[in-house]
């Protein structure tokens, strides 16, 4: 259930499909070998306009088919390609070439049929001439199309892969509240915190195993770190489909201002974001608690409890809090982000398992 961009081929340009073809077409002719001239001729310019229709007809297809179809492809994904290059586009771009493909088969045929009914030397060598004007003319209207997907390939490769059977937690907050730092902390061991360019937004994707179940964190600057009176249009859909994939979203609050955002500006971002994300669940979240003076009343029952624990199981540590009761952490000492996570963790499993599309097929839960 997911898409890997990266992995996608490079695109080769439109001399280098024609190149392909008839360089291939030419070897296979110079194989030929028939003591009698006119069968000869005939087997060479069949042999050149059937391998070169068919090196770049299948070249065609192939592309076509190694790029993800939109039909089957996880919305998350969808919106994601319509975002960043286009589903109409990508759609139209795609189909060119299995029209290219099709269209050099059927002059591969309607042309080497003239070869082969013709004795005529002269016959023959024309039929051979126009069929490669014919494949040159499609390749001609097929080279945007190998241009678009060529230009979109290295957009599209620089997105993150997310899997929708894998918890996400979309982390928002003002600029500077502690997002990455948040993110880091809890990517331990093989931390992957990636920068992907987006539009001209960035999506940083961080991971974190629990209990052998991947997490995914999610963090959009630019995109729910400050409040926005008009969002385009590709804006709201990559929001749709982090609302689509979040099953848990993580509002930082800098309580201090240390961020420059004030905390009013930083409520006004909270209700914003609720708004935008309606159907997820929410943890507000108070960072920077070393800053707190005095620190937080259970600050060495929480570090202690979090350096005891041995990593099993799935224990209730108990969340660090602040003097209001909100949970807050510190990812500079690292106390109250192991309990954060645990939470996290167990909020994530309710969300997933109380989502009816997340279920297997045939399954029924009753509300
Ligand atoms: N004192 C303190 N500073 C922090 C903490 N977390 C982040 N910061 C600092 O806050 C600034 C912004 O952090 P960053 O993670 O980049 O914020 P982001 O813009 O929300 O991703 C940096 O200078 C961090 O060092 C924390 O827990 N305690
Ligand atoms: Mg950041």
């Amino acid at each position: 259930m997911k898409v890997v961009w990266r992995d996608l081929v490079t695109v080769l340009t439109e001399e280098e499909v024609l190149d392909k073809g008839f360089s291939r077409a030419k070897k296979s002719a110079d194989r030929v070998d028939d003591p009698v001239k006119v069968f000869r001729v005939r087997k060479q310019l069949t042999r050149m306009v059937q391998t070169a229709a068919d090196v770049m007809s299948q070249y065609l297809e192939d592309t076509e088919k190694s790029w993800p179809s939109l039909d089957q492809m996880p919305i998350f994904d969808k919106a994601m390609v319509d975002a960043c290059v286009g589903c109409d586009d990508y759609r139209h771009h795609l189909s060119m070439l299995g029209w290219g493909a099709k269209q050099m088969r059927k002059i591969a045929k309607q042309n080497s049929d003239k070869i082969v009914r013709s004795a005529r030397f002269e016959v023959m060598h024309d039929a051979r001439k126009e069929a490669y004007g014919r494949l040159s003319s499609i390749m001609r209207r097929v080279g945007p199309s190998l241009d678009w997907l060529h230009e979109s390939r290295m957009i599209l490769r620089q997105l993150p892969v997310i899997d929708q059977v894998c918890p996400t937690i979309v982390v928002c907050g003002a600029p500077n509240v502690g997002k990455s730092a948040f993110i880091s902390s809890l990517s331990s061991g093989n931390m992957e915190v990636n920068h992907y360019p987006f539009t001209t937004k960035q999506l940083h994707v961080g991971h974190f195993k629990h209990r052998r179940v991947p997490h995914q964190m999610v963090d959009t600057p630019g995109l729910l770190d400050r409040p926005m009176d008009d969002r385009n249009a590709i804006e709201m859909q990559a929001i749709a489909a982090i609302e689509h994939v979040g099953s848990l979203c993580i509002f930082l609050m800098d309580i201090s201002e240390q961020c420059g955002t004030s905390l009013d500006d930083q409520h006004n971002l909270l209700d914003e974001v609720k708004a935008l994300l309606p159907d997820i669940d929410m943890i507000v979240v108070v960072s920077k608690a070393d800053l707190m003076e005095p620190r937080p009343e259970n600050w060495d029952e929480v570090m202690q409890a979090e350096s005891q624990w041995d990593g099993e199981g799935e224990p209730h540590l108990p969340v660090l809090l602040d003097e209001e009761g909100c949970v807050t952490i510190s990812s500079l000492d690292d106390v109250g982000v192991t309990a954060l996570r645990l939470e996290i963790v167990r909020r994530c499993k309710e969300n997933m398992a109380s989502d009816p599309l997340l279920l297997p097929e045939g399954w029924h839960r009753q509300s």
